[in-house]
């Protein structure tokens, strides 16, 4: 080996494929790489190395095509996105499953039809990402289908709420420029319910068209087929990088309890204090600050509808 090649480089690890990483280093070259026993990680119990992950290595080799290289070292992960544990198909070690590691936010994906937007789902992600502390922004996708003033009527509360909202057609090429500039030089993670045109806008996004499958969306039900199960990186040509990730009925929401709920709903937060027991639920209690809100109208119904059930599913 010569020598040069024996320094320390650094990378993010970009896709992940069985016991096989794609790494880009920080000065632009991808290498195949592999763990081997002697890796370092500061990330305990968890998967070893997940997209996403900023990784040192060592290389093996530095052929003309191929670069590979030994991950030496994962560096500590500023935010996980975790999946649900699967008893029935719990192959994998590790107590935590990470799906992709050091996200800055959130993009929740839906769209304005086929399938029609659905804001209980979009409460669902806003509080998995309240509770992670990660940011979030909300595209409203096939913009193109919407001949109404309905579907930004349904979003209203949630811009009056400060969520940045993005209106897109990935078919007809709208609202990319604004999504472009969202995601400009940070990590970010899609997520939404299949058929809602993420891989669409990703392909867009990358300018590479079909880099990620797309799926016809279902006639008989109107839903999308689920076209995508690898979380996979891509760097965006303007600046950012994106992963494409599976829904959340895949997330771990095991943090998610009836006890802290009420904080990631975060209208609640400055009227809390007003309700008559320091622990309310803003369900049975009496002298509830929320629900007087609710019937006076200073809170939105559909929003407080959304925690009752968001509650209710929470055993
Ligand atoms: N009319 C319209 N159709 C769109 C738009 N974006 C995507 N589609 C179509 O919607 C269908 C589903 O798109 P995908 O990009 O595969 O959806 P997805 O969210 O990646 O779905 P999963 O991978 O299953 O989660 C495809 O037939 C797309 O052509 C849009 O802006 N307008
Ligand atoms: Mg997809
Ligand atoms: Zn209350």
């Amino acid at each position: 080996m010569k020598k040069e090649d024996e320094k320390v480089l650094s990378g993010m690890v970009m896709e992940v494929s069985g016991a096989s990483y794609v790494v880009i280093t920080d000065t632009g070259t991808e290498y195949r790489c592999r763990t081997f026993p002697g890796t370092k990680t500061e990330n305990g119990d968890t998967t070893l190395v997940a997209v996403g992950d900023r990784v040192e290595l060592k290389i093996i080799e530095t052929g003309t095509k191929l670069h590979e290289a030994a991950i030496t070292f994962v560096l500590p992960r500023r935010t996980a996105l975790t999946r649900k544990r699967d008893v029935r198909r719990n192959r994998s070690k590790e107590k935590v499953q990470v799906i992709a590691a050091n996200i800055d936010q959130l993009v929740i994906v839906v769209s304005a039809f086929e399938p029609l937007l659905n804001t209980r789902l979009v409460d669902r992600y806003l509080v998995f990402a309240e509770s992670e502390q990660m940011e979030s922004v909300i595209v409203v996708n096939k913009m193109d289908l919407d001949d109404s003033s309905e579907t930004r009527e349904l979003m209203a509360p949630y811009h009056a709420l400060g969520y940045r909202i993005i209106y897109t057609s990935a078919e007809e090429e709208h609202g990319m420029e604004e999504l472009q500039e969202a995601l400009a030089g940070k990590l970010s993670a899609f997520s939404g319910h299949s058929g809602v045109g993420k891989s669409t806008l990703i392909n867009q996004l990358s300018g590479q068209q079909d880099r990620l499958r797309t799926g016809e969306t279902n006639v008989k039900t109107g839903k999308g087929l689920h076209t995508t199960t690898n979380a996979v990186m891509l760097a965006l040509p303007c600046g950012g990088h994106l992963i494409d990730t599976p829904g959340i009925r895949e997330f771990n929401l095991s943090d998610i309890t009836r006890d802290n709920l009420r904080f990631y709903f975060k209208e609640f937060l400055p009227l809390m204090q007003q309700c008559a027991y320091s622990s309310c639920s803003h369900t049975v209690e009496p002298d509830c600050a929320i629900v007087q809100a609710v019937e006076s109208g200073r809170l939105d119904p559909d929003r407080f509808e959304s925690y009752l059930a968001l509650y209710e599913s929470i055993d």
